[in-house]
């Protein structure tokens, strides 16, 4: 499908991160979380290491980047996280999000007996404890920034196959909690259905932003061609993914109050279309509100490379309510 960005969004024309600015073995450098964090941003960013230009990969570890203003870079000489024994792959696609001044990673973890979600806490970005871990199959978690109605609350994406046609047909749900590791309340709040542009499935992108009118979400949401071959370095890949945006009821985020019917951000630029391992792979894994109201969006593109478009959040509260 020839998807198109919103007219609100505004790219940056080259990426912000790519295993070239990596100080240790990189190859694949994207879907990264970003939170400002006592006075800088930080960035930790999922690095699936290897020979990049072999198209060879090793494994997957999670690094990390400063900065002062959200879009030049300070990468740390080493990886801050990554998980790895008999039982779990790897970890990867962190989410942040601050909470009373504790800093919250969400991310997925791929385990020999199935694909969880993991929620870990740090104050300094050298050592995490893990809160919590789902069941399989979970992923793409990501916090609200405060408790509503007392309770953590995330949004997650389980991957229930067997009663969905033993296809991808994936929905996003909510889940709230007392203590950040026993999860409950578990609601649907958006169904594939509703979104217009997938014919697979959707899931949450960005942690949610509060704005007056509701919490801003973003989603990533799939259309899978089955005629469509090679793009990028394996011999078929099908699916393409754009962001979505929504707008949540700020009491209870599982009601929907709208969400814009057409994609936010799509495959574009040549990073994103034709260059790398999976390509018109658009997946967000940041959101940030800045005083101004210019909202900085961070997204991996193509599997390969760390992107950041910007948009007015007011134009962005627009797509979801206007018709
Ligand atoms: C999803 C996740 C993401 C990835 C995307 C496209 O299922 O694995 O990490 O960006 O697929 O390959």
């Amino acid at each position: 499908m020839d998807f198109k960005s919103s007219n609100v969004i505004k790219k940056l024309e080259k990426p912000i991160l790519t295993y070239k600015d990596i100080p240790y073995k990189a190859a694949l450098v994207f879907n990264a979380g970003v939170a400002k964090y006592n006075g800088k941003y930080v960035m930790m960013f999922r690095n699936d290491y290897g020979d990049y230009e072999n198209h060879k990969l090793e494994g997957t570890n999670i690094g990390l980047a400063t900065s002062d203003d959200g879009v030049h870079w300070d990468v740390s000489d080493k990886p801050c996280f990554m998980l790895k024994d008999d039982e779990i792959d790897r970890a990867y696609d962190p989410r942040l999000t601050v909470i009373d001044g504790v800093c919250y990673v969400c991310f997925a973890v791929d385990t020999k007996h199935g694909l969880r979600g993991g929620i870990a806490s740090t104050t300094d970005f050298e050592s995490f404890e893990i809160q919590t871990l789902t069941l399989p199959d979970n992923r793409n978690m990501v916090l609200f920034p405060e408790k509503i109605n007392g309770l953590y609350t995330r949004l997650e994406r389980p991957m229930p196959v067997y009663s969905r046609w033993h296809k991808d047909v994936f929905d996003v749900w909510m889940s709230q909690s007392p203590d950040m590791k026993f999860w409950g309340n578990s609601k649907l709040v958006m169904g594939v259905e509703d979104i217009p542009f997938s014919n697979d499935k959707i899931g949450p992108a960005a942690p949610p932003i509060k704005t007056d009118k509701g919490w801003l979400t973003t989603f990533h949401s799939v259309w899978t061609d089955p005629t469509r071959g090679k793009n990028g370095w394996e011999d078929k890949w099908q699916k393409q993914y754009v962001a979505g945006i929504a707008l949540l009821d700020l009491d209870d985020p599982s009601k929907v109050i709208g969400i814009y019917d057409k994609p936010l951000i799509a495959a574009e630029l040549p990073h994103e279309t034709d260059e790398g391992y999976r390509t018109h792979v658009i997946f967000p894994g940041g959101m940030i509100l800045e005083d101004s109201g210019e909202v900085k969006i961070y997204y991996g593109a193509a599997d390969t490379v760390e992107c950041l478009a910007t948009a007015d959040v007011d134009d962005l509260i627009k797509l979801c309510i206007e018709k």
